[in-house]
């Protein structure tokens, strides 16, 4: 397992929050998905064959790019 913390500045509500949660849940391998309004930042801990490339791509796709 490995966890990443990303900060994504898209985040702004509740709603974010929900979306990022429920999307980024849904890829296997990842075991657990905190997203926080107040800090714009997403902790993830995930395993195969979840990578930080197939996250990274599906934040992007759902309008909250990490930041570089
Ligand atoms: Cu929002």
């Amino acid at each position: 397992m490995k966890t990443v913390t990303y900060s994504v500045p898209a985040i702004n509500c509740m709603h974010c929050v929900h979306t990022i949660q429920t999307e980024v849940a849904d890829l296997v391998g990842v075991q657990s998905v905190k997203a926080d309004a107040a800090t714009k930042k997403v902790d993830i801990i995930f395993g195969d064959p979840a990578s930080e490339e197939k996250i990274k791509a599906l934040l992007a796709e759902i309008n909250y790019p990490v930041a570089a």
